[in-house]
């Protein structure tokens, strides 16, 4: 009897270990697990005995938490906190100019190359003594250096001749929160908003400090808390509060807090009766309202602004333009160093000819009449993130206003929390994409890094995919578009396989099967979805309202530019949207070059075909396919490829933990049932206009058109509510 007794104690002792160390994703890369393997982690106890950080500040003090906790995991045991350096083996971090031991390394000349936010990660003697140094040129630049020698030891690198200079290549690099101040989250797919703004500001969840972390650790230094479709009520006093609370917490990990404005504020919490950005009683409304701000939040970062597009109100309200809306704003933000971020995604009330070609006609004629601290942010491509999309023909456009890059982290179009893509692949086009601006090698990334244009403000903006689920991203994978986003926003010249390397590493095990498998997987993964949701240059193409799954037949919504077949023009000839010269002649917005590039049947890309042109049902494609047999190949390869996906995936079970391994499994299984009824019902919908039959050796679909059309989703998550 006693016996079965200690068993059973035993028993539920070892669920309750196990359920320790399940792996709930909360940790996100930086989990600081013991290092694994034996040789390395002796090497590094061999090379990190004690650690010592130099100086006093809240950035200082977040910094030395950040390495205890880090190396103290990694390395398995304590390691201690000293005050000068006796013996060999101690990690030395300092801000550079206020640290004596570095002083004594005289590291001036090089740290005049690197800007403010960047750090040295070195291996050197201090009085004749082995040392590894971080040093950042501010203190925030020793909590970047930190995290990234905490990466080092996360991935396995040698830390025996470390020499990394540092220095982000754009200034603002900035999440989007499109979150309501109800907590519901537009386009938000990992449960509700992680701002509990009933609760703020006395209750500060844990929760920020961990998002602060992790921000942090990816060199993000900037978030807009609250939805691009913006509620006056968070500029009011009790919000203000709220808002302060949160800016405090983010201040030591070098982030600052913007918000959103909504234009017509002045008048809903202001009691006037117009918001005209050229009335003088608007204009000191703003700047009363601003220095407010600013009194809660004395770096207040800025404002976001989404004005005159989908029924947000904005200066044309008033027969005015976006700049001299952006400029009002600007001029009561510049005595505080604040920005303004207004956005080019615009369309109003008129539908036009083709949606594509509006924000460039009208911004371009504005071009160098934006104050200096304006910036226009503009997605990456012309439509609205769609699975692929062009580059945006506003980039390289507007020499003399700093252009930003706005991604979508939250896969609003791309599998929502339910499909794994990897989205740097996709970014890493578009930043790769040469708009020949000022000829040859004019890429998208020189303009937002500013080097193209000598822009004096730079900042690359992602739409969080961040939520209150528990491993923060819905998807397990999704963590890794919110990191890659941070990476490539510090430096776009990483490549995506470098990125989802750290990513697998920090994330899931240094082990090179894993690694192998996980990035081919990642890598695949964007062009994967794009064959099986919206293949050949197809765009626009899904359900109505939610976004979710397919809606090829959408035709009926308020305005033409909402459905589907205004962009995919299918008929009894073929389908496309003819953009060429013939067409709506967007293509004539890019720079010669690119014209060429897209312009003739011959020339563009499969991959933008259709985006550009309207092309027969029976063109031969470059396999000698028709364009039919094509199309059908794309969606059934699709699906082909997403079934790869689970293989790879269940061939990892036992290297995986039981937790994440069940939801991602579960996940691909999801994501196939879904590849199938994209391509089943766009396969037969686009029947109905060729006419011809499924290629031969393709499994016919099992349902009727007529079935997927009736499919509803009224309660589909991120949904915008009055949608
Ligand atoms: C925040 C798309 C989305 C909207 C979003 C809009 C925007 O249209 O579906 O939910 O609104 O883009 O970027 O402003």
């Amino acid at each position: 009897m006693k016996k079965i007794g200690i068993l059973l104690i035993l028993f539920t002792l070892s669920l309750n270990i196990s359920k320790l160390k399940a792996e709930d994703g909360y940790r996100l890369w930086l989990r600081y697990d013991l290092i694994s393997n034996a040789q390395k982690l002796q090497e590094y106890r061999r090379s990190i005995q004690a650690w010592l950080i130099e100086g006093d500040s809240p950035t200082l003090s977040v910094a030395k938490n950040e390495l205890q906790n880090g190396i103290n995991g990694l390395l398995g045991q304590p390691i201690s906190n000293v005050k000068t350096i006796q013996k060999d083996g101690i990690v030395v971090a300092a801000t550079l100019g206020k640290s004596a031991l570095l002083t004594q390394l005289n590291l001036n000349s090089r740290l005049e190359k690197l800007n403010l936010e960047g750090f040295l990660i070195l291996n050197t003697t201090i009085n004749q003594k082995k040392v590894i140094v971080i040093a950042g040129k501010e203190d925030i630049g020793v909590l970047y250096g930190v995290f990234h020698f905490l990466k080092l030891l996360q991935t396995h690198q040698n830390i025996e001749k470390l020499n990394i200079e540092s220095s982000p290549k754009v200034k603002l690099r900035i999440l989007n929160h499109w979150d309501n101040l109800d907590r519901t989250v537009e386009r938000g797919y990992a449960g509700f908003s992680i701002w509990d703004w009933h609760k703020l500001p006395d209750y500060l969840d844990p929760r920020y400090t961990d998002y602060a972390r992790a921000n942090a650790s990816i060199g993000i230094n900037g978030t807009v808390l609250t939805n691009v479709n913006a509620n006056a009520l968070v500029l009011t006093p009790a919000y203000l509060e709220k808002v302060a609370a949160l800016a405090d917490l983010f201040r030591p990990y070098g982030i600052k807090v913007y918000l959103t404005a909504r234009f017509s504020a002045p008048i809903e919490i202001g009691g006037l009766k117009t918001a005209d950005p050229l009335d003088p009683q608007v204009q000191t409304w703003w700047k009363n309202k601003i220095n407010e701000i600013y009194q809660y939040v004395p770096d207040f970062g800025g404002f976001v602004v989404k004005a005159n597009s989908e029924g947000q109100p904005g200066p044309q309200n008033y027969q005015r333009s976006h700049a001299d809306g952006a400029n009002m704003l600007a001029d009561a933000l510049a005595p505080h160093n604040g920005v303004v971020m207004w956005r080019a995604f615009v369309y109003d009330n008129n539908v036009p000819d083709d949606r594509a070609k509006q924000a460039y006609n009208e911004f371009k004629p504005l071009d160098g009449t934006f104050r200096s601290n304006v910036l226009i942010q503009v997605k990456n491509g012309p439509i609205d993130f769609q699975p692929r999309e062009p580059f945006h023909p506003l980039f390289g456009a507007m020499p003399k206003t700093p252009l930003m890059m706005e991604f979508q982290i939250t896969q609003e179009y791309l599998g929502q929390a339910t499909n794994l893509v990897y989205l740097a692949t996709m970014w890493k086009e578009c930043l790769e994409s040469d708009t020949y601006a000022k000829g040859q090698g004019s890429t998208v990334a020189k303009v937002i890094d500013g080097t193209l244009h000598e822009y004096s403000m730079t900042s690359m903006a992602g739409v969080a995919n961040i939520g209150n689920e528990r491993n923060w991203t819905g998807h397990p994978f999704g963590q890794a578009n919110w990191y890659a986003f941070g990476r490539l926003a510090w430096n776009h010249e990483l490549t995506a396989a470098q990125i989802a390397e750290d990513w697998i590493r920090m994330t899931f095990s240094n082990d090179n099967n894993i690694i192998k498998t996980l990035q081919n997987m990642m890598l695949n993964s964007h062009e994967t979805v794009v064959k099986h949701s919206t293949p050949l240059g197809l765009h626009h193409i899904m359900g109505a309202g939610h976004h979710y799954g397919p809606g090829p037949w959408v035709s009926r919504m308020s305005r033409a530019d909402w459905t589907s077949v205004y962009y995919h023009r299918a008929d009894s000839m073929g389908v496309g949207f003819n953009r060429t010269s013939s067409g709506s002649d967007a293509l004539s917005q890019y720079f010669p070059e690119v014209q060429a590039k897209f312009g003739t049947l011959e020339n563009c890309p499969e991959a933008f075909l259709l985006w550009f042109h309207h092309v027969n049902w029976d063109y031969k494609m470059k396999s000698g396919q028709t364009l039919w047999a094509a199309l059908c190949h794309q969606y059934y390869q699709g699906v082909e490829e997403v079934r790869q996906m689970q293989k790879s995936w269940d061939a990892l079970e036992t290297k995986i933990d039981e937790t994440r391994f069940a939801q991602v499994k579960a996940l691909l299984k999801i994501q196939e049932k879904e590849a199938i009824w994209w391509r089943n019902s766009c396969v037969l919908y686009f029947q109905t206009f060729s006419k011809q039959a499924i290629p031969k050796g393709l499994e016919q679909p099992e349902k009727s058109l007529e079935y997927y059309q009736k499919l509803s989703f009224p309660y589909a998550p991120g949904i915008r509510p009055q949608w």
